[in-house]
């Protein structure tokens, strides 16, 4: 094995997953972070930030459709959606899929991570030049201190908790994201693996619990993350995600999906049962 061929993410320095690459399509340090994207043998273009698998064409479907439409089917008339993060456009590509958006903000921290997905995922960044959509590049953390009953959903699309996202994992930021959401709003948010950080997990539920009426962690497969097995944190000001689910409105939205569906929605909050003991005191779904 040439050993120059391939991609190794190496986790907690107990892990390593390799990937088998053809050429390097884009590399450039940011003010933030290193930005790569790599053409893959078995997953397609591949972005990595700071060594960290973000996204890869093969399998951006399941996280983008997972994050976004589990709280659009949730809360009932999402007008007005925050992303946070989100760089390659998955995230904003599937939320303005949805009739009843009216706006669609996201805070991107880092231009290169668009400039690099418009030139190399451009099924996943064709998003970002929908007419809904406002882009601004700025520090999402900052912009958020800044707003007060706001949006109806936020969407936090971030990477692990560190480097640039390290701060979208504070309590000050979800302080600041309650203030920002209106009196029945939403937060979704990119919750790591309970199979390797149940303590930030834990942590995270904490936070949100201490604010929101209603958290938990909802679970999607993912290829391309360490153990395969991934959580977005999910907190509501009031709709609870299967009891206030109308799942009538999945089919009348005419949304074409390759992953999310009705029993997906609702299976995903199912929990292993260590994660279950592990979240028990602060689960409130
Ligand atoms: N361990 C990697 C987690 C990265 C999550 N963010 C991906 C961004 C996709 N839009």
């Amino acid at each position: 094995m040439n050993e120059k061929e391939w991609f190794f993410e190496k986790y907690k320095d107990i892990f390593s997953m390799g990937f088998k690459f053809k050429k390097t399509l884009f590399d450039r340090k940011s003010e933030f972070q290193t930005v790569k994207i790599l053409e893959t043998e078995g997953y397609g273009p591949m972005l990595i930030n700071d060594d960290i698998i973000m996204t890869t064409e093969r399998d951006e479907f399941i996280y983008h459709e997972m994050i976004i439409h589990v709280p659009l089917f949730t809360h009932p008339n999402p007008e007005n959606v925050l992303i946070i993060g989100g760089g390659d456009g998955g995230s904003a590509r599937e939320v303005l899929k949805h009739k009843n958006v009216k706006k669609c903000t996201m805070i991107e921290i880092d231009s290169v991570v668009v400039e690099a997905c418009r030139e190399h995922l451009k099924a996943t960044s064709q998003g970002l030049d929908h007419p809904l959509l406002d882009l601004k590049f700025e520090d999402g953390a900052a912009y958020i201190a800044q707003q007060q009953d706001a949006f109806d959903v936020i969407i936090v699309d971030s990477s692990d908790p560190i480097g640039p996202s390290a701060v979208l994992f504070g309590d000050e930021f979800y302080q600041n994201v309650h203030r920002a959401l209106k009196k029945e709003g939403i937060v979704v948010a990119q919750g790591e693996s309970s199979f390797y950080e149940i303590e930030i997990q834990k942590r995270l539920l904490k936070t949100v619990h201490n604010l929101f009426d209603k958290v938990g962690f909802y679970n999607y497969d993912n290829l391309t993350y360490s153990s395969g097995c991934w959580s977005f944190l999910f907190a509501s000001k009031k709709y609870h995600p299967i009891k206030d689910f109308r799942k009538e409105n999945v089919k009348k939205s005419g949304i074409k999906f390759r992953y999310y569906n009705e029993e997906i929605h609702q299976a995903s909050f199912c929990q292993p049962q260590f994660i279950k003991e592990a979240f028990e005191p602060l689960w409130t779904l």
